[in-house]
């Protein structure tokens, strides 16, 4: 009898142990075994109020006419990138890319600061969630310099989005982070954000709204110090994008992103 309860006892445990290494495996297979450390200040993506379309409700002529040149916009399944969402997997990046050496910028506005480690160092080391006392100019961030030469193969499997400006071409960069990091508002030229794994909240200024900002403070202490007692009428633009899902900011627009999850995510900039 008690061998019967003892067995009965290791089999439940087992069955327990399996329920739960499932549960556990569940959501890392969904993000490409990127770890998916949750953290209660970025389970809200907050409020969109940037328009949000169908790839395929929407011309390229459309885009040009409204968009283009005058305000941001999230268009969902204009490409699929399948084939490159599972060659971004962690595993399938670090067996291809990790000895590969990677340039970090600092996380702040003018990103003053450049460091070189191979990715798998980087993965293993700084791609933590971003605590909140940190200074964006003591935080580094994988973005913004990605040798073209190198993650060619990579790169070549990205459908980057359709919709060309006149004259100018695309310029790739691929980026790897943690919850909580992000890049706090600067701006440049226009271009498409996309993530392949996690979710990007993203927020935007016109060019001659400059938002109130420290050049050195995360996006993540924007969030939490600044964002709530903005006036309505220093409200952003904002939005969290998720796989599947392009965001188009314009020429000279401000803007700042926060990573609510680990994400892998690619920028097209046209110039
Ligand atoms: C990119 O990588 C190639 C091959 O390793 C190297 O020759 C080249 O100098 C790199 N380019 C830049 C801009 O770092
Ligand atoms: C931001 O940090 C950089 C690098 O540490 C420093 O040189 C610069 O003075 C800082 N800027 C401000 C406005 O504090
Ligand atoms: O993806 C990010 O976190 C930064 C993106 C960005 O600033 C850009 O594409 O210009």
């Amino acid at each position: 009898m008690e061998h019967k309860a003892a067995a009965f006892s290791a089999c439940t445990r087992l069955l327990l142990t399996w329920f739960i290494g499932l549960k556990a495996a569940e959501p890392r297979a969904a993000g490409g075994g990127w770890s998916s450390d949750s953290d209660v200040r970025l389970q809200d993506g907050g409020l969109c109020n940037i328009d949000v379309l169908d790839g395929s409700s929407l011309s390229h002529q459309q885009f040009i006419q409204r968009y283009a040149f005058s305000r941001p916009v999230i268009l969902r399944g204009l490409t699929d990138n399948t084939r490159f969402r599972s060659s971004c997997s962690r595993s399938s990046l670090l067996e291809q890319y990790g000895d590969r050496r990677v340039r970090l910028s600092t996380a702040n506005t003018y990103s003053y600061r450049k460091v070189d480690v191979p990715l798998q160092e980087y993965v293993d080391v700084w791609l933590r969630p971003q605590s909140a006392d940190v200074l964006g100019s003591e935080t580094l961030y994988f973005f913004g310099d990605t040798n073209v030469t190198e993650w060619q193969r990579l790169l070549d499997q990205y459908e980057s989005p359709p919709y060309l400006l006149p004259h100018t071409s695309a310029a790739l960069s691929f980026g790897i982070a943690g919850p909580g990091s992000g890049v706090p508002f600067h701006w440049h030229g226009p271009g498409f954000s996309e993530v392949i794994y996690g979710r990007k909240r993203w927020f935007l200024y016109p060019p001659d709204k400059e938002p109130h900002f420290h050049p050195n403070r995360t996006t993540l202490s924007w969030v939490t110090e600044t964002y709530p007692h903005l006036p309505e009428d220093e409200a952003p633009l904002e939005c969290t994008i998720s796989p599947g899902e392009v965001l188009y900011f314009p020429d000279r627009w401000w803007h700042a992103t926060l990573n609510l999850d680990t994400s892998v995510f690619i920028s097209t900039f046209l110039g």
